[in-house]
């Protein structure tokens, strides 16, 4: 493991920007989607396919990781790029925001999140520092602060309660943050739907030496419209030459107005998941394949597609597949769905680098608007 961390932006097109992240396992093509691994594998894919389909980075949890295997376990068999064989960037995500969504039984006071572990009913303490631990141990390249994310709607004296939370367990993270070249920890910006609370946590996160700025706290229910608000609201305030990162997001068209206004990193457990659940998205839309219409479709979802999954298997045949409860048919579309936002991500790039951003925005939307022929 050589090299610094680094983040070069290489053009830009409006807020947009398109660049390179530089970590000790390799380079990382922004704006990009991070396909999720929560629990060491990127379901029902195979690594050489995420590799293939354009992922450069995956992204891992704490909070899966840390209950089954075990942390120290992963640590001990190599880390969890050989656990998993992976052997590109990972990021992992703290596992604050996973205990609240995923544990039954909790409770976050100052120190940290104490919670039962959904799987064995365990007692566990997750505290700032735990969290950094945990992610070294793991070997991660780009870890993440412990913050609270509060679901919307919630009062303005919640969001600043978890605000004002989440900037003190900034503060303890970075501090416990095992410095190693090429290695990386980024803040988090909450503040649910408040605007003053969002610049005040995002100046007072762009003060503290993090290598990359979060928002966290969005698409947790509340439209489109307040997202994109608070991403315009947030973003003047976080250092340019640093990479931004949306988190939990989002649908092609989230992501494509989220990179419009300079965002720079994504992850979203939307195409695996969908994938897993017979939809498929594509430059046509969404489309689902347990839809009887597909029944007697010798067509594929997309000729032209770079993924042989979407090439190569009538719609037929997936509708088959997904009746029948088959797990090629949740290989299959796992595949054209992580395929599909990489693609999405590789014309951004492009058409930011040609300055035609505006242009391809416009006739992807032309495309999913048009659907299915
Ligand atoms: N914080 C963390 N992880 C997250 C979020 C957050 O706010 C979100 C919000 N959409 C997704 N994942 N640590």
């Amino acid at each position: 493991m050589t090299g610094r961390f680094a983040f070069e932006i290489d053009s830009g097109d409006g807020d947009a920007r398109s660049g390179r992240i530089f970590t000790a396992r390799g380079v990382v093509r922004t704006p990009a989607f991070m396909p999720v691994g929560t629990a060491a594998t990127v379901k029902a894919m195979f690594p050489q396919d995420v590799r293939d389909a354009g992922a450069d980075i995956v992204l891992g949890n704490v909070y899966h990781l840390m209950l089954r295997p075990g942390a120290e376990r992963i640590a001990s068999l190599g880390g969890l790029h050989e656990f998993m064989r992976w052997p590109g960037p990972i990021l992992t995500d703290s596992g604050g925001f996973q205990v609240m969504s995923l544990s039954k039984l909790r409770k976050l006071d100052e120190r940290g999140v104490a919670f039962q572990s959904h799987i064995d009913g365990s007692k566990h303490l997750l505290t700032p520092e735990r969290s950094m631990e945990i992610q070294a141990l793991l070997g991660s390249d780009i870890q993440m602060q412990l913050d609270e994310c509060v679901p919307l709607p919630c009062t303005d004296a919640e969001a600043e309660r978890a605000m004002r939370l989440s900037l003190r367990w900034a503060e303890r993270s970075r501090k416990s943050f095992a410095e190693a070249p090429g290695r990386a920890i980024f803040g988090i910006v909450q503040g649910g739907a408040v605007k003053p609370l969002r610049i005040e946590s995002a100046k007072a996160l762009s003060s503290m030496d993090f290598h990359g700025l979060a928002i966290g706290g969005l698409a947790v229910g509340e439209p489109q419209d307040v997202m994109i608000d608070m991403i315009r609201t947030v973003m003047p305030h976080l250092p340019e030459h640093k990479p931004h990162y949306l988190m939990g997001v989002g649908t092609p068209d989230d992501i494509v107005e989220a990179v419009m206004r300079g965002v720079d990193m994504f992850d979203c457990v939307m195409p695996t998941r969908a994938g897993r659940h017979g939809l498929a998205y594509t430059r046509f839309g969404k489309v689902n394949l347990m839809n009887a219409r597909h029944a007697d479709d010798r067509a594929p979802l997309d000729p032209q597609s770079s993924c042989a999954a979407a090439r190569d298997y009538s719609r037929a045949y997936l509708h088959h597949l997904f009746k029948a409860r088959e797990i090629l048919g949740m290989m299959l579309l796992t595949q054209v769905n992580i395929a599909y936002y990489q693609e999405l991500m590789a014309g951004l790039r492009e058409a930011i680098a040609m300055r035609r951003l505006a242009d391809f925005v416009a006739e992807i939307k032309e495309g999913w608007a048009r659907g299915l022929e």
